[in-house]
This record gives C-alpha cells, sequence and structure tokens, in this order.
C-alpha cells in the first residue's frame, strides 16, 4: 500500500499547521457562566432589528460545556492546530479586575487541546468587547487600548507557556468600520471619524498587547489576524483604479503599513483630511505599533472588484470613509450561501502581495471556508460538494503562493462548527461540522472527512 504521505498531489510543507478556526461567542453560549460579564455582543444581538431573527449567542453551540466532544472531534479530523478566541468579558471581573474562574475554563481547553496533541492558537479579541468599556467609549477611548493590555498580559501570565501563537485582534478593520463606521456589527455605531478613531486605538491596542505578551511570555509567537483582501479595480478607467486604491488603502494599507512600516498610508491621511485631523495619533504610537510581530494572519473569503459609482449614486452606508462613490461589482461566476463570490486566485494574489511590499515574512492563512446551507440527509450524511470544492481550490491556490516562495505556515478552516454568523445569526452554516441547535448534535460533514484525508495525505489527494 502507497503511505498516505505519499499519495499527495500538491504536498505541503512538513510540520504545516492543518487548522480549523473558531470564536468565543460564536460558539461557547453560557453568557452568564462563571462571572462573565455582558459584551457589546449581547447589547447588540438583544437590540431588535440587529441581527437575523433576533439571533443570539447566548446558547451558540454550547462549547463552552461540550469542549471535550469538541476536541474528540478535531482528533477525529486529525487537527495539528485549533485556532479559537478568548473571551475577554469572561477574564474581566465586572467593574474591573480579574476574574479567576474565566480564565480556568481556558487553561481547561488548552491543557485538554494539549493533551490531544493540537496546538493552541489563541486570537485575544474576536469582537466581544466588555460592554462597561463601552460604556466609556469602547473603542473611541484611547484608554480601551491600554485596558487591552492589561488583559493580554493576564491572559499571557496564565497560560503563555502552553500557547503555540497568539493572534492579538481579529479583523480590526471589522471592529472599526462595521463596529463604529457602518454600524452593522456591535456596538452598531455610525461615523467615519469615529470609525477611523478606533482604528487607531485598535492598533494601539495590538501593539500595547504585542509589548505585554512580549513580557509575560517572553517564549510564545505573536501575530495579528487582518481580512486583508485582494482589491481589484473593474476597468483601468482612472475613477476605476482611484476607487480601487481608496479601498485599498482603507482596509489592507491602513492596518499593514502602521504595523510594518510604521507609519500610516500618507494618500489615505489625505483623503480623509476633511473627516478627521489625525490628532489621535499621540507621539510615539507608530513605534508602538510597529513593534515586531513573528508572523502574518490571513482571513481570506473573497476578491473585492471595486469602481467608481455612476454619477450621482451614493452609498451613504459605506463602512468606508471617503466610499461613498464607490460600487462594488459582483464578480461573475459561482457565489456561496453568503452570495460572495468564489476566486481563490485572490488569495494567492494577496499572499504574494504581502510578501512583495511587506517582506518574507511567516504568514499563516488564520480562516478560510464558505457557508452552505447544509442539511444532514436520511442517512444521517451531510453532503457539502461545494464546500469541499471550495475548499480544495483555495489550498491549491495557497499551494501556488507557497511554490512562488510564500513562506505559508498553516492554513485554518473557518469553521470547525455551524456557529453564531453575527448580524446573520444562524441562519448561515460555515463549519465543517453541522450542529443541530435543538439537539446540540454535531454530525462530520462530507467536507470534514474529506479535510481528514487531506491533513493525513499532507496535501491534496488525486480528485
Ligand atoms: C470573518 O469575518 C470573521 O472573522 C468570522 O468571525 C466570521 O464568522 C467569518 O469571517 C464569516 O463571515 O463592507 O459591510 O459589506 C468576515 C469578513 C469582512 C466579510 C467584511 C464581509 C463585507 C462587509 N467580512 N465583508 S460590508
Amino acid at each position: 500500500a502507497v503511505p498516505a504521505a505519499q499519495a499527495a498531489e500538491l504536498r505541503f510543507p512538513p510540520g504545516f499547521w492543518w487548522g480549523a478556526a473558531t470564536a468565543a461567542y460564536q460558539i461557547e453560549g453560557a453568557v452568564a457562566a462563571d462571572g462573565r460579564t455582558p459584551s457589546i455582543w449581547d447589547t447588540f444581538a438583544a437590540t431588535p432589528g440587529r441581527t437575523d431573527r433576533g439571533d443570539t449567542g447566548e446558547r451558540a453551540a454550547d462549547h463552552y460545556h461540550r469542549y471535550p466532544e469538541d476536541i474528540g472531534l478535531m482528533t477525529r479530523i486529525g487537527l495539528a492546530a485549533y485556532r479559537f478566541s478568548i473571551a475577554w468579558p469572561r477574564v474581566r471581573a465586572a467593574g474591573g479586575g480579574i476574574n479567576p474562574a474565566g480564565l480556568d475554563f481556558y487553561e481547561r481547553l488548552v491543557d485538554a487541546l494539549l493533551a490531544a496533541g493540537i496546538r493552541p492558537v489563541a486570537t485575544l479579541y474576536h469582537w466581544d468587547l466588555p460592554q462597561e468599556l463601552e460604556d466609556t467609549g469602547g473603542w473611541t477611548n484611547r484608554d480601551t487600548a491600554g485596558r487591552f493590555a492589561d488583559y493580554a498580559a493576564a491572559v499571557a501570565g496564565r497560560l503563555g507557556d502552553r500557547v503555540s501563537m497568539w493572534n492579538t485582534l481579529n479583523e480590526p478593520w471589522c471592529s472599526a468600520f462595521l463596529g463604529y463606521g457602518s454600524g452593522g456589527h456591535a456596538p452598531g455605531r455610525r461615523g467615519h471619524r469615529q470609525a477611523l478613531t478606533a482604528a487607531h486605538h485598535l492598533l494601539l491596542a495590538h501593539g500595547r498587547a504585542v509589548q505585554a505578551l512580549r513580557a509575560a511570555a517572553p517564549g510564545s509567537q505573536v501575530s495579528i489576524a487582518l481580512n486583508a483582501g485582494a482589491v481589484r479595480p473593474v476597468s483601468d478607467a482612472p475613477a476605476d483604479l482611484d476607487a480601487a486604491r481608496r479601498i485599498d488603502g482603507l482596509l489592507n494599507r491602513l492596518f499593514l503599513d502602521p504595523i510594518f512600516r510604521g507609519g500610516y498610508p500618507a494618500d489615505i491621511q489625505a483623503d480623509t483630511a476633511t473627516l478627521t485631523d489625525w490628532s489621535y495619533v499621540h507621539d510615539g504610537d507608530l513605534a508602538v505599533i510597529a513593534a515586531p510581530v513573528d508572523a502574518l494572519g490571513v482571513n481570506y473569503y473573497q476578491p473585492d472588484l471595486v469602481g467608481a459609482a455612476p454619477a450621482g449614486r451614493v452609498d451613504a452606508g459605506t463602512p468606508y470613509p471617503t466610499g461613498e462613490d464607490v460600487a462594488f461589482h459582483p464578480t461573475p461566476g459561482p457565489t456561496t450561501g453568503m452570495g460572495w463570490s468564489i476566486d481563490p486566485t485572490g488569495l494567492r494574489d494577496l499572499l504574494l502581495r504581502f510578501r512583495r511590499d511587506y517582506g518574507d515574512l511567516p504568514v499563516y492563512v488564520t480562516e478560510n471556508g464558505a457557508s452552505f446551507p447544509d442539511e444532514v440527509g436520511p442517512d444521517g450524511r451531510v453532503a457539502d460538494p461545494d464546500r469541499v470544492a471550495y475548499l480544495r481550490a483555495h489550498l491549491a491556490a495557497a499551494h501556488e503562493a507557497i511554490a512562488a516562495g510564500v513562506d505559508l505556515r498553516g492554513y485554518f478552516v473557518w469553521s470547525l462548527l455551524d456557529n453564531f454568523e453575527w448580524a446573520y445569526g444562524y441562519s448561515k452554516r460555515f463549519g465543517i461540522v453541522h450542529v443541530d441547535y435543538d439537539t446540540q448534535v454535531r454530525t462530520l460533514k462530507d467536507s470534514a472527512h474529506w479535510y481528514r484525508d487531506v491533513i493525513a495525505a499532507g496535501g491534496l489527494p488525486h480528485r
């Protein structure tokens, strides 16, 4: 018999971190357990009209109580690494200070992962700001960055000897521009100036957390997960090229330039000069933000095809400051259950762009996946061929980037479990494991079985 490792068509590097990802509020439930305080997502989801059908994360996939079973699923799939997030509102006590019972949960989780031979990759902030901190201004308040560093130090003090890699923030673009700009995410506030302010305080929080993690957990690796995108102009007409420049600037360079080059992009500062004077950027902030990281995480779903909107058409609800005259075009071709285009060339291009513009740093695909309306069939099977095709095509694109010299060290499927898809509630299923929200029964989808074979082979098998 041919050993599985030799059967791979596209082989990935030895030691590659084959993983899956989740986030606390999307799976844990148990929102009042063991001293957890409310987060902005509890408040937002409880506000009528904010989430699909009024869904909340109150029960979600009940992972808080079922984590041993879920680690059993990871073992069946053969995961080498598991990316989860730590809920700040579990770790921060009401009124401030540390809630040890919250840390206890993550210690149980991390120890159970290690006992199963799975590397823990922990994200410190996946959008669940303690509501008490929002009540003092949230990410528009500079103090929140300092509170985040205190929290990072407390978590690293407890778990720093056991976590393989830290992600400070998940997708700060979403926290700033959906949370404080367009208002589609918690806390649901609207305004370009405050969104730009929040983006800076999130970056400052990242930099301060890197310092805190280095001090408390000197041996561990530190990274950040960005929803960077491949932004493509719809034509090479000057107005379309300018729209693409601006969206690339706000989605990608606004975060990458401070972290990897120590400065904000001058074109974006000029574009937004009528919205903000950038006075919230204090002397010394950029040096903090540029504290070296060990790797970059990228969450990739689809490319963005952008151009100038037809004259007179105004997108008043855009999350992008100065983006009112920008149109987002559907990419021709198939889409996922979110309506997002399926185009793996965007992942390859993005990985190559990082290397070209920001240097040869280790990179992880910290999220990639697709939602489809999966159901358990009468035979107990969940057939999700569209997800298998999506994952296969994106792994092949990642492999192309590796072949072109990108130092890609791991890949995390979004998501391990069906979960609370933010404003979409439970109407969208991203898991490779199906969750029945009435019974909490988990069923491995075909994609989970397929992924197990990929991991066992060390790459993509022949079709
Ligand atoms: C990720 O974000 C999240 O990290 C994860 O929690 C989530 O479950 C997963 O992806 C699936 O959604 O300009 O207002 O039209 C998703 C990244 C970036 C997708 C912004 C939607 C367009 C928002 N998102 N994008 S808007």
